[in-house]
């Protein structure tokens, strides 16, 4: 397989300093190396330019989104990239960074591909809009944005319209969801699985239910989204918003296997590693470890 490794150094989407050098400690903790082990050919794109802007105009976009012009300008360029790369035959593995650089990836993905599942793999929705955010933080809403929810600078990133159906999205491992969210989860009958969830049907059931509405709504290719926040807060201390009662290592791969197995999955995020909140670089190792599982399994 030939990867394009694209780093994101963004921390607007998370409004907290340490999520931007996820990408410089990825490629330090040798990620080329690591893919490079199973015989995959890698091209590091490097970093994806974020401009400077001072924290003082953080609301000088928008009165209810951070940082919204940088946002958008980073995911424009980020989803050209993505879609480029699909378009030369290419994985797009995009590190991050915060997950608002989900609206990129989710862009560029499904302007190469006319069918698009996203699964996302979080502690949160990330479906807030700017009106059910309690933090002004885009990172809680690209999901919703890529349903075609929300304010339209973010609904139109890269191209007009609605990038993902709401039917193509699976969430799992949530177990932080704001009020609003709950309610547009409802109101779109999203794939939701909670942490409750899946330890109700056990994350066999639970990815043979995920399989079988891939296989009933036709779903030509898969984005996967991954943020580190998924796993349980004693693993990752190094992410910005930790929470308990999370997934361990050994079911994130488990899924991350399940999904390789379909086939389908043309495109990943890796998301949210914050090197300040780390702690002897555990949470790092980590996401090198996921890595490592995840390019053996694809072929
Ligand atoms: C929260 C936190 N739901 C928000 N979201 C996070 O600010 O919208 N997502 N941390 O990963
Ligand atoms: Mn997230
Ligand atoms: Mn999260
Ligand atoms: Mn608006």
């Amino acid at each position: 397989m030939n990867i394009s490794l694209i780093g994101v150094p963004i921390n607007y989407g998370c409004d907290r300093e340490g999520a931007q050098y996820g990408p410089e400690k990825l490629r330090e903790k040798k990620i080329v190396e690591v893919i490079k082990k199973y015989n995959h050919s890698i091209y590091d794109f490097g970093n994806i330019y974020v401009p400077k802007v001072c924290d003082t105009e953080k609301y000088a976009f928008h009165d209810k989104m951070k940082y919204l012009k940088p946002i958008v300008e980073v995911n424009t360029n980020l989803a050209h990239q993505v879609y480029s790369s699909l378009a030369s035959g290419n994985f797009p593995f995009v590190i991050g960074g915060d997950h608002s650089l989900g609206l990129g990836s989710i862009a560029g993905a499904s302007k190469y591909y006319e069918n698009l599942a996203v699964v996302w793999i979080d502690a949160h929705g990330d479906i807030n809009t700017p009106e059910t955010s309690p933090s002004g933080n885009v990172h809680g809403m690209p999901l919703a944005a890529a349903m075609g929810v929300g304010c339209t600078s973010l609904t139109d990133v890269y191209y007009k319209g609605v990038k993902v159906r709401p039917e193509n999205v699976f969430i799992i491992g949530a177990r932080d969801l704001d009020e609003g969210e709950i309610k547009l989860a409802k109101d779109k009958k999203l794939n939701l699985y909670t942490m409750e969830e899946v330890r109700h049907m056990g994350i066999e059931g639970m990815l043979q239910d995920i399989v079988k509405k891939l296989k009933a709504n036709n779903v030509e290719a898969v984005h996967l989204s991954f943020d580190m926040d998924a796993l349980d807060s004693d693993i990752v201390p190094g992410t910005g918003t930790p929470v308990t009662d999370g997934m361990t290592v050994d079911e994130v791969k488990y899924v991350f296997k399940h999904l390789m197995d379909t086939k389908l999955v043309k495109s990943m995020d890796l998301v949210e590693l914050n090197t300040y909140l780390d702690k002897n670089d555990v949470t790092a190792e980590v996401a090198i470890e996921l890595v490592d599982w995840t390019f053996k399994l694809i072929a």
